[in-house]
């Protein structure tokens, strides 16, 4: 076992994208846990969009990360010292345990995985946060009903992937927006979506998704935000459900934008718009982590996950996910099992 362990701190706030000079690599020696503690290496590490307005000053549902603390995020690790009863030596456990190669937890953020049930990785992915995130945010708050139209933006990504299926599962047509060609067929051609366009390539979002959707939008799952909302908004029908789950669009601006200006569509059509957090329903988490489990073992729903190596490399990996770099759920490989 190395002595030495390897974290990424925050070096500076940045302004706009992150740049690599907004990150640190410390060396400190590996922490030793006390009574009550476990001490876990980290095999695989998330980086997700969230962590964006972590590294921002001021107030937020969670505190940000301050300057010189280790980056905030979720890992699959290893257990390999446990002076707690509930945790033994070789667990897989999934935590909150921030960008570095071993942390120590006192077991209340720990959740352990069987290995047997799928890659481990899929912990932080479609068994995980994002999974929740797609499987709360579109049948709790989107409401889907069988036949209807269901839009998602963001669509080749962790969240937005999931959605797209299970709207397919609830017998809805699925329309994604994504920003490649590859990401359009991926969503098509791979996991079943009716339609997709490429946001990049096309200059009328208007007239794209009156063309793909001639029925109207029932049911929109918002993960940018910005012009590709605005668009979303003039084809929507009456009590159409808007999903505000990400704004990525504006989380890199420098001066934030306008708007949103199209709402009086929502007049017209008595939609509702609502924002949530994938924690708000904890209780439905169990349920639906068997639930997502059971679809990704009878083949309804597929994943794909992009994968970096190395904790050094976890601000490249994150800035990556920030600008498109990812298919699926981006994720860092710190270790092997
Ligand atoms: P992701 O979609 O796997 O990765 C982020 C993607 O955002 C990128 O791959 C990129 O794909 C797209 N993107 C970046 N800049 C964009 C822009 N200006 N316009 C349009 N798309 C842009 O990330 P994720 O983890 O699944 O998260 C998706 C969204 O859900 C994020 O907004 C996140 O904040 C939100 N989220 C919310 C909750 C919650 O509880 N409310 C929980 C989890 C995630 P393209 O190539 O398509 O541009
Ligand atoms: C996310 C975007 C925003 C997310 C949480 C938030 C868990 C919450 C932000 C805030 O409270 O300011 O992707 O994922």
């Amino acid at each position: 076992m190395s002595k030495t362990n390897r974290q990424i701190t925050l070096a500076a706030r940045p302004s706009g994208y992150p740049k690599l000079s907004d990150f640190k690599l410390l060396t400190p020696p590996v922490p030793t846990p006390q009574e009550g503690q476990i001490l876990v290496q980290t095999l695989y590490l998330s980086v997700d969009p969230y962590m964006r307005g972590r590294m921002n000053e001021g107030r937020s549902y969670a505190a940000g990360v301050q300057i010189d603390e280790v980056m905030t995020g979720g890992i699959v690790g290893k257990v390999i010292d446990s002076k707690h009863s509930d945790f033994q030596e070789g667990d897989i456990v999934q935590g909150n345990l921030g960008w570095q190669e071993f942390g120590i937890s006192d077991g209340g953020d720990l959740r352990k995985i069987d290995p047997d049930l799928a890659p481990i990785s899929t912990a932080l992915g479609i068994l995980g946060m994002p999974g929740l995130t797609a499987y709360c945010g579109l049948l709790e708050v989107g409401q889907p009903k069988s036949g209807e139209t269901v839009v998602v933006s963001g669509a080749a990504g962790a969240v937005g992937s999931l959605v797209g299926q299970i709207a397919k599962i609830k017998g809805c047509r699925a329309v994604g927006i994504a920003g490649t060609d590859q990401k359009v067929d991926y969503v098509v051609n791979e996991l079943g979506f009716d339609a997709a366009f490429n946001y990049k390539t096309v200059s009328d979002y208007n007239e794209k998704l009156q063309k793909l959707c001639p029925e109207g939008v029932d049911v929109y799952f918002d993960n940018v935000g910005g012009t590709i909302t605005d668009a979303v908004f003039l084809n929507i029908n009456i009590k159409a459900r808007v999903v505000i789950c990400g704004q990525i669009s504006q989380y890199n601006l420098e001066e934030p934008e306008l708007g949103p200006r199209k709402l009086w569509h929502l007049i017209v059509k008595r939609a509702r718009v609502e924002g949530f957090l994938v924690f708000e329903f904890a209780d439905r988490h169990d349920e639906g982590l068997r639930q997502m489990a059971t679809w990704m073992k009878e083949g309804k729903l597929k994943y794909r996950e992009t994968i970096v190596e190395g904790i050094e490399n976890a601000p490249t990996a994150f800035i990556g996910m920030l600008k498109g770099g990812n298919i699926g759920k981006q994720l860092v490989k710190v270790s092997d099992l």
